[in-house]
């Protein structure tokens, strides 16, 4: 016996009508028992928004079946309910029913690739799979269907290969961003974009205190990221790391400008970031701020030994805003206390994960 967990979906016709007919059609398969079957939800059709919507739910089966003839049950199940297969992926459909997880496989053939090779990136399969059983880990992420799900803030996005495989890395200062991306792209063998500051010609004097260089230094800045995120550097499908996010910005803007300068440099800041290139994936790794003190202290900067514990506590509850509700990409949390990236198994494990959100 197998547990096993499938993922419906309709968007033509009698949407509910089709789920439960799926459901009963599951059950009544010899060789599987129906254990449970989540609430059904509705969702914006992924990657094609003219589309219809969809309604959505996960069931949970036992079965003796292999998982290849799981596949021709489901398959047969999808053809009585009236689904035609054209050469066009993502049409609507009656009735899509999907293979999610088969017990703790991993599974890559031909027709068949188990865990569904997107699940992990889909709110509208993780609400059912966390409301069924949100404690159950992921076989090649080893991460839970909780903490995947968080991970997406309610949004469901897909690999695109036409897209840069951009990753990016954020955190306060001293949080342990450049040793970590370092260690990941050392990895993940990609292009690595580091953070600009030692070419910035302002900003030891920002952090002298002469303020009235603060626009300047945050310009320059500006103009950095432009040079390091555009399409002409990222191609489409190529893997890059970056140790900041350009969101970052308007959080150390804000610190320095006043009111007049923040005005002006927000029209700046919106123009320049126009069209950067967009992380698939964000690494937030999050070091208490006493912590980051002690490392500023140890790496020996000069320019941010002036720095205050006072300074880093508003970055950090400036950033924590910035991450509460992200949806621009999937974002992996890190708090520093469970994590070391100079111990090579946890970054290994990492780089693990983060292949799950990015096309090779
Ligand atoms: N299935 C797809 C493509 N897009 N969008 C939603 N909301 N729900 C789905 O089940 C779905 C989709 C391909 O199977
Ligand atoms: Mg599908
Ligand atoms: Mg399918």
């Amino acid at each position: 016996m197998t547990t096993a967990y499938i993922a419906l979906g309709s968007n033509l016709g009698d949407r509910e009508n089709y789920i439960k007919q799926a459901l009963t059609l599951l059950g009544q398969t010899e060789c599987i028992n129906l254990r449970r079957a989540s609430s059904i939800i509705e969702t914006d059709a992924l990657s094609d928004k003219k589309q219809p919507s969809y309604l959505n739910a996960v069931a949970e089966i036992e079965t003796t079946l292999s998982p290849q003839n799981l596949l021709s049950e489901t398959k047969a199940i999808e053809k009585s309910l009236g689904r035609e297969r054209t050469s066009q992926k993502s049409q609507s459909r009656t009735i899509d029913i999907d293979i999610i997880l088969f017990g703790q496989e991993i599974i890559k053939t031909a027709d068949l690739t188990i865990p569904h090779s997107q699940m992990h990136l889909r709110t509208f399969v993780l609400t059912g799979m966390c409301e069924l059983n949100g404690a159950l880990i992921h076989p090649a992420l080893k991460d839970s269907m909780n903490e995947l799900a968080e991970r997406l803030s309610g949004k469901d996005f897909a690999l695109n290969s036409n897209l840069p495989q951009l990753i990016s890395i954020a955190g306060i200062i001293g949080a342990g961003k450049t040793t970590l991306a370092e260690a990941l792209s050392e990895r993940l063998d990609c292009k690595l974009i580091k953070e600009e500051y030692d070419t910035n010609p302002f900003l030891a004097d920002v952090y002298a205190g002469k303020n009235e260089l603060a626009l300047d230094s945050e310009i320059f800045f500006l103009m950095s990221r432009a040079g390091q995120l555009n399409t002409k550097t990222l191609k489409p499908s190529m893997v890059a790391l970056s140790d900041y996010v350009v969101e970052k910005e308007l959080i150390y803007a804000k610190s320095w400008l006043d009111s007049q300068q923040m005005t002006l440099y927000k029209k700046v800041n919106r123009t320049a970031n126009a069209n950067l290139v967009q992380p698939v994936l964000v690494i937030y790794l999050r070091t208490p701020p006493a912590e980051c003190m002690n490392r500023i202290h140890s790496r020996k900067r000069p320019y941010e030994q002036k720095i205050e514990l006072d300074f880093l506590q508003t970055l950090d509850r400036e950033y924590e805003k910035l991450f509460a509700d992200w949806n621009k990409s999937p974002l992996i949390r890190i708090r520093d206390t469970q994590f070391d990236a100079r111990n090579d198994k946890v970054t290994d494990g990492l780089v693990e994960k983060i292949k799950n959100y990015i096309t090779n």
